[in-house]
């Protein structure tokens, strides 16, 4: 039911919110808030694990993850795939565990194996477009649910490659199969984007990570197109703020009297635990 939901949502023609979470209750707050999917972030899972966003953690550490994550929320999950865990074999397998988990949509990036986050670094390597368009066509031969959603992401502007490379890498993947595209940016304004908008004569939605260029207004994205708004990392982001802010007031006060107003009450957290759920043994009737 959730992946025909993401299917409709994705070709609704209506922009749709995703957020990017690392585990079940960063998902749940998400959905509470009222995003209409959730993005199982490479780069917040990889930093849950205190550890770089550069394929160090295995598909199966990944997939436990959205698996947390599938079944804490009601609206459907997409996972940060990298750039698929390999080869086309990787992919085929990797498309098989995610669907047994009930996930609704994957995203796989042009890169190769092993990734490195789009954000570090300059020049970074592209996939040869014939392979990476290979790695499409295997995904969406794999899917046994035809609504599950194969997302392509185009690293080319990540990469200093210009609109021409980008706009041949979204013709090619779009031929292979893919059921949208995720076009990354890392400029500090959305020009790069409208800029493939106003270019791009194919058919697919659009999806986008407004990270570097935080001010980009949703009426406007909605009148270029994109259909896909992934606020990728701002849970994980706001939470390490706010655990370094506490932190250092209790080593400074050596107490945690400055701080129990600005903190969650246990009791939220026992009401986002689904607490009240739990059952009453009769044994201790
Ligand atoms: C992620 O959330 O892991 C992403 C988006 O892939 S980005 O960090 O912008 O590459
Ligand atoms: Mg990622």
């Amino acid at each position: 039911m959730k992946t025909e939901n993401l299917r409709s949502l994705v070709n609704s023609g209506k922009i749709m919110k995703v957020m990017g979470a690392h585990n079940g209750l960063s998902a749940k707050l998400a959905e509470n808030a009222g995003f209409d999917a959730i993005w199982a972030s490479g780069f917040e899972i990889a930093a849950t694990y205190a550890v770089p966003d550069a394929n160090i953690l295995t598909m199966t550490e990944n997939l436990n993850v959205a698996h947390l994550i599938n079944k804490s929320v009601s609206i459907p999950v997409i996972c940060d795939c990298d750039s698929g865990y390999g080869d086309i074999n990787n992919v085929a397998h990797m498309i098989k565990e995610y669907e047994s988990i009930g996930i609704s949509g994957v995203c796989i990036e042009d890169k190769p194996f092993p990734k490195l986050n789009s954000f570090l670094g300059e020049g970074q390597e592209l996939e040869d477009i014939e392979i990476f368009s290979e790695k499409i066509r295997i995904a969406q031969e794999t899917k046994k649910n035809k609504d599950m959603v194969v997302i392509a992401r185009i690293e080319a502007f990540i990469a200093g490659k210009g609109l021409s490379e980008v706009l041949k890498r979204a013709y090619a993947y779009e031929k292979a199969g893919a059921d949208a595209l995720l076009i990354h940016s890392k400029k500090k304004d959305v020009s790069e984007i409208y800029d493939f908008c106003k270019s791009y004569k194919g058919d697919l939605p659009i999806v986008i990570v407004p990270t570097t260029y935080p001010d980009v207004n949703l009426g406007m994205l909605e009148k270029h197109g994109v259909q896909l708004v992934i606020y990728a990392n701002h849970g994980i982001r706001s939470s390490v703020n706010a655990m370094q802010e506490t932190f250092k007031s209790i080593i400074k006060d050596g107490n945690t009297v400055n701080i129990e107003n600005s903190i969650t009450s246990m009791e939220e957290i026992f009401r986002l635990q689904g607490t009240k759920n739990l059952k009453k043994p009769t044994y201790n009737m």
